[in-house]
């Protein structure tokens, strides 16, 4: 089906299940050579469903065995089967079909369904894997309850898990045996789990609320079973938030977690049993960096939170993708900050909202946080389904303060416990909890495309009075061309000429195309501090002079608008200087640029993680999606001409701040530490600016001194773009050091893969022949390829296209094992209009040369032709 003939699915087509299932029971013989699973399920037909309407189920890659309808083999003309599924003529109303399936998982090198990682099996079903393992209605409004048996060899996998609670085992006279979960939830297919094999478990316990018992365990292979403790102790740190916050329990009596070196993504929600990449388990001190520690907790929280918004209430069809998922980042970004910095958290989830939503919003695969149609599924688990979708959530805390919020969650759980629903249901309760009209608030799910709002500032001295005068429009996108109005809460405030706060933090609802909001009473000519804690998924632009940012960067009393403020300053800059650049005529920073960093850096009063937040310019990709048509080598060397600048003249500031910032003792990942060492490696990464061979030693120094991996890893990253024998010294270590670990060697392939030097290209060629590279694997993918694509702007827009060419043979190679994978690895190719005409050429003939490979996967076809269109 997928090869050749790609087809549309649109939201408009929705139908409910003719059949629904009242209870399935799983039979799965694991072997090596194949696996044979029987299925027997209880169908019933839906009251008013025509006598004569098929019973359609999915599969895909199966080879039947046996199907039998209440006891009785069917006959071949009874059903018929296709390359996507089989449908069942003439049922009754109620029955029960057994089917008998053979499947591969050993071969599966699509890691969807039902395959092997390290020796061991597991499950990804979602979104629609669970059809690569028996013939289902694979759809998540069918929901039942599942039993699952397992059996297998004994000594190869003595773990066998599944869903619920075990509910028997035993040993097989064969040297095999067996055991039997049962999971009395309701659940759709996309979160049926099955594991087996030879892992070690962790095991805690906790206490809800109401005093029920719950087992925690964390499964892993043995030699990892000591880097489990960080992830136990954020599992019960998101029980327990969730208790605290939304009044949420969990709900059965074990919870499991099994870490996987092969998953396609960070980690899986299936009911009871999560499926995680191993990297976002494993931490320790030594192998983990800060950034590590902060991502396993948000992930542990993430997953976690999903048994409430995403299990216990589920989607109705796929469209509704960010029901669970934008609604769950929401909740993971409040559990990051409610337990670590809020600013900081806000300041970061932010920062890669605009570099990389705004991106996908501004590309051909732009689209509305519900789509209206898709080709391949798997293709709309995207930052805008996810990152947006929880903007969008935030957007109703806002307008309806926590407590709304609040009672708008207790409302949906109330009124949708059990049910398969739309964002509309999300909507609605948000709406009727708090007796407020949302109606427009649905254009957030409806339109893609980042809005504009500009703002204009009069002061009337006389009247004493100040008026804001807004107006928003939305570019034009695949689905749409004209936009209406959002609704688009602003929050805002008026500062004075001191730096305090006139108004201080208010929302405004802005509601139509052009709107004015008056203060009165405003005694003199404020400075607008706008979109505070970026209250909306939105671009804002105020004519701001450079003096307005300097004040605001000074004396905001919203840390991310002071935050803002500095990038805004700093893009202003860098587009100065890139015109300057390319008109070839000799630039420089202004002396006021140069101070602003400096009371930055020199700011003991103001929170450290801010400070090294605040000196960080925006990145190379954030600089392309503004300049264009974009020159990757330009924005580079400009970039790197302010941080050098800025280095030489700041240096003795920075290593005082350095010498001052150095720390002795345990290993921490608290928002203080981690704060400190950020602040000291932003530091050592502006003076790696300078050419200096002591700079250099001093970065070596830290690196082999180095107590944990997050000072080891900004020393090496540091080094990795010097040509310096101190730079070979520290990677030949780090290698040494870490072959035998797997996860921490990606660490080692992603910062050779990003760094600046100019045969880097050639590096990464060669590091695809190590003996640790993998491309099954899609963290080594990731690290190597990824990274290359996605993080190293400079190298893979090289003008002469060997990085377009490169990243499209790596996307043919995978996209015969894993389209997933190829899809995600093919989309640094989707923005090629934005660039100059040379670059822009020959990166979309590197995406034509894609589609016209034949064999293509629907996933990367969509992709591609979506670019091209
Ligand atoms: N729900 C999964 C993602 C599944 C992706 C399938 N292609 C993880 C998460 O968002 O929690
Ligand atoms: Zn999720």
């Amino acid at each position: 089906m997928k090869e050749g003939q790609p087809t549309t699915i649109y939201l408009q087509d929705y139908a409910a299940p003719a059949y629904r299932v009242d209870a399935v029971s799983l039979v799965f013989e694991l072997g090596e050579a194949s696996t044979r699973v029987t299925s027997v399920a209880n169908y019933r037909r839906e009251p008013g469903v025509a006598a004569d309407t098929p019973l359609e189920l999915y599969g895909e890659a199966l080879e039947l065995l046996e199907v039998r309808l209440n006891g009785l083999p069917l006959s071949e003309t009874d059903y018929s089967i296709s390359d996507t599924g089989m449908s069942v003529h003439n049922v009754s109303a109620l029955c029960t079909l057994e089917i008998v399936t053979r499947i591969y998982p050993q071969k599966n090198t699509s890691l969807e369904g039902l395959y092997q990682t390290s020796g061991n099996f597991c499950t990804q079903c979602e979104a629609q894997g669970f059809r690569k393992i028996t013939y289902y209605p694979d759809r998540p409004d069918v929901m039942t309850v599942f039993t699952t048996q397992i059996l297998a060899d004994k000594q190869k996998y003595p773990v066998l898990l599944s869903n619920g609670n075990l509910t028997g085992s035993g040993d097989l006279p064969d040297g095999r045996h067996w055991a039997r979960w049962e999971d009395p939830f309701h659940k759709p297919a996309y979160l049926f789990a099955l594991v087996a094999g030879n892992l070690q478990h962790v095991e805690d316990h906790y206490t809800t609320l109401s005093g029920r018992d719950v087992t925690l365990r964390i499964y892993t292979e043995a030699h990892n079973i000591d880097k489990c403790d960080h992830a136990m102790q954020s599992l019960k740190r998101a029980m327990s938030w969730d208790e605290q916050r939304f009044g949420l329990e969990y709900d059965l009596d074990i919870y499991m977690v099994v870490a996987v070196d092969d998953f396609n993504m960070g980690a899986m929600e299936n009911k009871g049993l999560n499926v995680f990449n191993s990297k976002l388990v494993f931490a320790s001190p030594a192998t983990a960096t800060d950034m590590d520690y902060v991502n396993i907790e948000a992930v542990i929280g993430h997953e976690y939170f999903h048994n409430w918004t995403g299990n216990r209430v589920t989607c109705r069809d796929w469209f509704q993708l960010s029901l669970k998922e934008g609604l769950t980042v929401f909740r993971d970004q409040e559990f990051t900050s409610d337990l670590h910095s809020r600013p900081v958290k806000r300041i970061e989830d932010v920062r890669a909202l605009r570099t990389f939503q705004f991106a996908e919003d501004a590309s051909p695969m732009a689209h509305p946080i519900r789509p209206a149609s898709y080709m391949e599924i798997n293709n709309f688990y995207t930052v805008t389904v996810y990152e947006k979708g929880a903007e969008v959530v935030r957007m109703y805390q806002t307008l309806l303060g926590r407590d709304g919020f609040r009672k708008g969650m207790d409302l949906y759980f109330e009124r949708h416990d059990g049910q398969a629903v739309a964002t509309e249901n999300f909507l609605a309760a948000m709406a009727d909890a708090n007796e407020a009209d949302l109606s427009q608030f649905q254009r957030w799910y409806d339109q893609a495309g980042t809005p504009q709002v500009a703002v204009r500032m009069d002061y009337d001295a006389a009247a004493q009075r100040c008026t804001l005068h807004f107006s928003q429009s939305c570019p034009a996108t695949p689905e749409a061309d004209n936009k209406l109005p959002f609704l688009i809460p602003v929050a805002i405030g008026l500062l004075d000429g001191k730096g305090q706060d006139l108004i201080g933090t208010q929302v405004l609802r802005l509601t139509d195309t052009e709107q004015s909001f008056t203060f009165d009473k405003v005694p003199e000519q404020p400075v607008p501090s706008l979109l505070r804690d970026f209250s909306a998924p939105v671009k804002l632009n105020f004519p701001y002079a450079e003096a307005d940012l300097v004040f605001l960067m000074k004396h905001d009393s919203d840390a991310f608008n002071r935050w803002d403020a500095g990038q805004r300053l700093a893009m202003q800059t860098i587009l100065t200087l890139l015109a300057a650049h390319q008109q070839q005529e000799a630039f420089g920073l202004e002396h006021d640029f140069i101070s602003a960093y400096q009371a930055i850096l020199t700011d003991d009063a103001l929170d450290r993680a801010l400070r090294a937040a605040a000196l960080q310019l925006p990145s190379e990709a954030d600089i392309a999606e503004v300049a264009r048509p974009s020159d990757p080598e330009a924005i580079h060397a400009v970039r790197e001409f302010i941080y050098t600048t800025l280095a030489k003249a700041l240096r003795l500031d920075l290593e005082r701040l350095y010498a001052e910032l150095h720390e002795e003792g345990e290993y921490s990942p608290d928002a203080t530490s981690i704060g400190r060492r950020s602040l000291k490696n932003v530091c050592l990464a502006y003076l790696g600016r300078i050419q200096d061979d002591g700079i250099h030693e001093a970065c070596l120094q830290q690196y082999l001194a180095a107590g944990n991996m997050t000072d080891a890893m900004a020393a090496l990253a540091v080094l990795s773009s010097i040509e310096c024998p101190q730079r070979e010294q520290a990677l030949q270590h780090f290698h040494d050091r870490w072959q035998h670990d797997s996860l921490v060697m990606d660490k080692w392939f992603a910062l050779q893969a990003t760094s600046s030097l100019p045969d880097t290209l050639q590096q990464v060629q060669a590091l695809m022949q190590h003996k640790l590279f993998d491309m099954r694997n899609p963290n080594k993918v990731r690290a190597l390829v990824g990274s290359f694509a996605m993080r190293n702007p400079l190298h893979f827009h090289a003008q002469d296209g060997s990085g377009y060419a490169f990243l499209t043979e790596r996307v043919l190679e995978l996209d015969a094992m894993n389209p997933q994978i190829a899809s995600r690895m093919v989309r640094p190719l989707m923005n090629w209009r934005q660039y100059e005409p040379v670059r822009s050429a020959l990166m979309k003939a590197q995406l034509e040369r894609i589609q016209a490979h034949s064999g293509l996967s629907g996933d990367v076809n969509e992709i591609v032709s979506k670019s091209l269109v």
